[in-house]
């Protein structure tokens, strides 16, 4: 097959446009390994790149069973009586693409299963060592031209979040009752990076409300200057639907806060030079990075000013840490 430009700045048309039938052939692009894919795959998402940043991006993250998915289901239903679009990707933890996971994410979903206002992919968590696939990221884009909202859900305490946070706006963490959440997150030093806690299971009562009050006190721990977001921590149960409103309600005062102190572009453009000098550390190493001159160089040529997509700078500073490399 021939991709040439006029049919990825057809496809852009069409996803802006929010023609449902293109984000799976989009999708199904930017998976797909092959040279002249991959090349058609960049024109698509440098054409897309800043025309889709309207869209609400929202990372869901929490340990295995904390209830992502059963939440993601009662947001959907929310977010869909509010008339706003939803696409959602499930990273599955997984390596191979079927699976339980899989399965048990679309049986729950299956809710919005006939709603074209809903849309729901799942992806391989990991296309090369520690980071989340760059197909991930890319699958964000493609959603958020085509749905007012995108909701990500991925697996894990610490290092998931770390990530995930680098593709949002707003990184929701759920948490179990009484599972020591908090503590975990204390001990990492990672408390101050979500920007709503939901204790889920709010049906289970004192255990979720202790966990609540831990959340709580973690969070007033930190050091925040004035005018600061401060999470909010949400009893709520996605299985009978308490507190859903408030966690809905909650996402979109922390977007109007980020639009309040103009800190919406900035996130999403500091989020984009992290990913990027992440997945090159991933390949070269530190060693590659200190062949473009060091992370000074490296901060320098990632000019977040300039609109260009994340995987396209990618392929661009590959290319230069490979000329150096070559030479020495
Ligand atoms: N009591 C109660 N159970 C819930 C609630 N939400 C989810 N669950 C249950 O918790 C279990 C795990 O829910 P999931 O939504 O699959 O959790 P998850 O975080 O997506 O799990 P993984 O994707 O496997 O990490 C299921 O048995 C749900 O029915 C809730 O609000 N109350
Ligand atoms: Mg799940």
């Amino acid at each position: 097959m021939c991709l040439t430009a006029s049919m990825t700045t057809e496809l852009s048309r069409r996803l802006l446009e929010r023609d449902r039938k293109a984000v799976p052939e989009a999708l199904n692009l930017i998976e797909d390994d092959r040279r002249a894919q991959r090349d058609a795959s960049a024109a698509l998402l440098q054409e897309l790149e800043g025309n889709n940043r309207a869209a609400l991006r929202v990372g869901i993250t929490g340990a295995p069973g904390a209830g992502k998915s059963t939440l993601i289901d009662a947001l959907v239903r929310e977010l869909r009586s509010r008339n706003k679009t939803v696409g959602i990707i499930a990273v599955d933890p997984s390596s191979q693409k079927s699976g339980g996971a899989l399965l048990g994410d679309r049986l729950r979903m299956r809710s919005s299963a006939s709603d074209e206002g809903v849309f729901l992919r799942s992806m391989a968590a990991r296309d090369r060592l520690g980071g989340l696939s760059a197909s991930c990221r890319d699958g964000i884009e493609i959603l958020a031209s085509a749905f007012d909202v995108v909701l990500i859900e991925t697996v894990g305490v610490g290092q998931s979040e770390s990530e995930i946070v680098n593709l949002v706006h707003t990184l929701v963490f759920v948490a179990q009752p009484g599972a020591g959440d908090s503590v975990q997150f204390m001990k990492a030093g990672l408390i101050e990076m979500p920007d709503v806690f939901v204790v889920n299971k709010a049906d289970t009562g004192a255990i979720a409300e202790r966990t609540q009050s831990e959340l709580l006190g973690g969070v007033g721990l930190s050091d925040e200057p004035a005018g600061a977001w401060t999470a909010p921590a949400l009893l709520a149960s996605a299985l009978d639907g308490t507190g859903i409103c408030e966690v809905v309600d909650a996402i979109i005062e922390h977007r109007d806060h980020l639009v309040e102190t103009d800190a919406l572009n900035t996130r999403l453009n500091r989020g984009k030079a992290e990913w990027l000098r992440g997945a090159l550390i991933d390949r070269y190493g530190t060693h590659g990075i200190e062949k473009l001159g060091g992370p000074d160089a490296l901060h320098a040529m990632i000019d977040t000013e300039v609109s260009e997509a994340a995987s396209v700078a990618y392929q661009r500073l590959a290319v230069a840490v490979e000329d150096a490399l070559r030479k020495g």
